[in-house]
């Protein structure tokens, strides 16, 4: 059942392939709120060769963050449109230069943290198939597509990502370990950080739904 959320912006945060993108649709279809991910949104502009897709293609494709002041004047006109409809950002902020800047125009009111240790993302990101217009995930053993290389509501072909490719995952995760875990002692500080501890999505969405159910009105 969806309900409507009391809950007006949040964030998830997690290391590369951690599950955020996974947790994120599992809280849409439980509660009423509108996902937007910079990672969906960037490659979806590469996807339709838009004059920032040309910019973001090289950065996405090699694992390097994309400069802090196109994304942050990327991602804070994104959210003017969602207006004042509840939102779940995942993806942004990631340095806490993006953090101070989405502070000073839209203090967030909660922030959860996946924490799921490197080994099991290693692993995961070698089996993982993207629908790219709708952002939808697949993992072989984990959430299988029904028509292997299709996805499950269009039938249109999944893809792996480039940034897939081991090269690429080492980079992320080296990156997310110097320049985005300070984001998480940013929010820490702020008194407003709950962390989620899990080696599996499912080992962790039920702590999740513990923990939004209270915030949320029925
Ligand atoms: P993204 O797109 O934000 P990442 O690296 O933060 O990319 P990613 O890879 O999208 O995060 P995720 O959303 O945390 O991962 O995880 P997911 O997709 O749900 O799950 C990963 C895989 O594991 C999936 O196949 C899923 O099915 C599977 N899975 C989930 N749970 C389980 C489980 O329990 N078991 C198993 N077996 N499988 C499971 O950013 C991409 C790039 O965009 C740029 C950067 O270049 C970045 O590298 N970018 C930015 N640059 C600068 N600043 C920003 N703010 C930027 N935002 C994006
Ligand atoms: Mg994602």
């Amino acid at each position: 059942m969806t309900v409507k959320s009391k809950i007006l912006k949040t964030l998830i945060l997690g290391a590369p392939a951690s599950g955020k993108g996974t947790i994120s649709s599992r809280i849409v279809k439980k509660y009423a709120v509108e996902h937007v991910s910079s990672g969906d949104k960037l490659r979806d502009h590469i996807e339709k060769q838009t004059e920032l897709g040309k910019v973001v293609k090289k950065y996405l494709n090699e694992g390097k963050l994309v400069p802090d002041d196109v994304m942050i004047k990327f991602m804070l006109t994104e959210l003017n449109k969602v207006g004042t409809h509840p939102w779940l950002l995942d993806g942004f902020p990631r340095t806490v230069s993006q953090a101070e800047a989405l502070w000073k125009v839209q203090p967030v009111d909660i922030v959860l943290n996946l924490v799921v240790p490197f080994e099991v993302i290693i692993d995961r990101v070698k089996n993982r198939w993207v629908h790219l217009p709708s952002g939808r995930v697949y993992n072989i053993g984990f959430n299988t597509p029904k028509v292997a290389g299709k996805d499950d509501d269009t039938g249109e072909v999944l893809v792996q990502r480039p940034d897939d490719k081991p090269e690429a995952v080492q980079k992320r995760l080296e990156i997310y370990e110097s320049i985005t875990r300070p984001v998480i002692e940013f929010y820490r500080k702020k008194g407003i950080l709950k962390e989620f501890e899990g080696r599996t999505s499912d080992e962790i969405w039920p702590q999740v739904t513990e923990y939004l159910d209270p915030l949320i009105s029925k």
